[in-house]
């Protein structure tokens, strides 16, 4: 017996790697949830550059604000780490992995109007992988997403392929050439939906989005999990510096010591680029780097 999601969801999940649940959350959680982003997003008028809260666009200065990501709103806000240990989002996920689930991170990316930084096409496994499959992402979305305002995009059944090569010039650049992948962009399925709605994406399906170029905001909080008996394999970037703290994060059922292995494909994120602070960073040390909103409109 499934808690929040059918039985037909589920296999659809199985089959495509995604799912998604429109309208998810009700108005007075969005509501509490936009009051907690604009308490967090004041820290960014203090700061010039990106820190343990805060990661910023490259266009940023004090007196006109540009977030790129909250970082860990969970340590930041009791009520976004309330919300990720609610029904409304544990559920869905004990239906898909499991009773027994450990958190991996949490983050809140703006991806604001007009400027919001793309996240270019990568697998989170090709960041940590682990022992097994049932490793999984919820996005919740705060704003109404639809195709101009820059929607995770997904390639539908590509959890069940290779990891692909997340690597440029030898170093892990965390993200993929969808032409050396043999892959185009408008195979891609974009997770459109009102405000409220979640997406849940599998670990191994291939994912990206756009630069928002529309004037309207894409707020989306990811809540990454695994089951309790996926592990870091090691060389992933996941922090693991005890038993206690692993076991810490878990936000439902029991842990375990006794991994459970899978066969399935696998790579190192190994070695590291220089910059690690986030997604964002990594990427722009790869292939072309990152598309900036001034490059995307000299390039029309
Ligand atoms: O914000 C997005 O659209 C995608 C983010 C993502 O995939 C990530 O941060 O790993």
């Amino acid at each position: 017996m499934s808690e929040v999601v059918s039985q037909d969801q589920i296999a659809f999940y199985r089959e495509n790697g995604y799912l998604v649940l429109p309208g998810h959350l009700p108005k007075d959680v969005i509501a509490k949830a936009c009051d907690e982003i604009e308490r967090l997003s004041a820290h960014a008028t203090n700061i010039d550059v990106s820190d343990d809260l805060i990661d910023l666009e490259d266009s940023h200065s004090r007196n006109d604000p540009r977030i790129r990501r909250i970082k860990r709103p969970d340590l930041q806000s009791t009520f976004f780490n309330e919300l990720m240990r609610s029904d409304l989002i544990l559920g869905p996920a004990r239906d898909l992995i499991g009773p027994n689930i450990r958190m991996h991170t949490t983050k809140l990316n703006m991806k604001k109007a007009r400027y919001g930084a793309p996240v270019q096409w990568h697998q989170d496994v090709a960041f940590y992988p682990h022992t097994n499959d049932d490793v999984l992402a919820i996005g919740v979305v705060f704003d109404d997403v639809e195709l101009e305002n820059g929607p995770l995009q997904v390639f539908a059944g590509s959890h069940k392929g290779p990891v692909l090569n997340h690597h440029h010039e030898g170093v892990f650049s965390g993200s993929v050439d969808l032409a050396e992948a043999g892959l185009d962009t408008k195979d891609a399925v974009s997770l459109t939906g009102p405000a409220g709605t979640i997406s849940i994406h599998h670990g191994r399906i291939l994912h990206g989005s756009a630069l928002n170029t529309s004037p309207r905001d894409r707020q989306i909080l990811f809540y990454e999990m695994m089951a309790a008996d996926a592990f870091p394999i090691c060389g992933a970037m996941t922090p693991f510096t005890t038993i206690e703290d692993y076991n810490s994060r878990m936000l439902c059922g029991e842990p375990t010591n006794e991994p459970r292995i899978e066969n399935i494909p696998i790579r190192i994120p190994q070695p590291q680029p220089r910059k690690t602070g986030s997604i964002y960073e990594i990427q722009s040390q790869g292939k072309g780097g990152l598309e900036t909103f001034e490059q995307a409109h000299a390039n029309g």
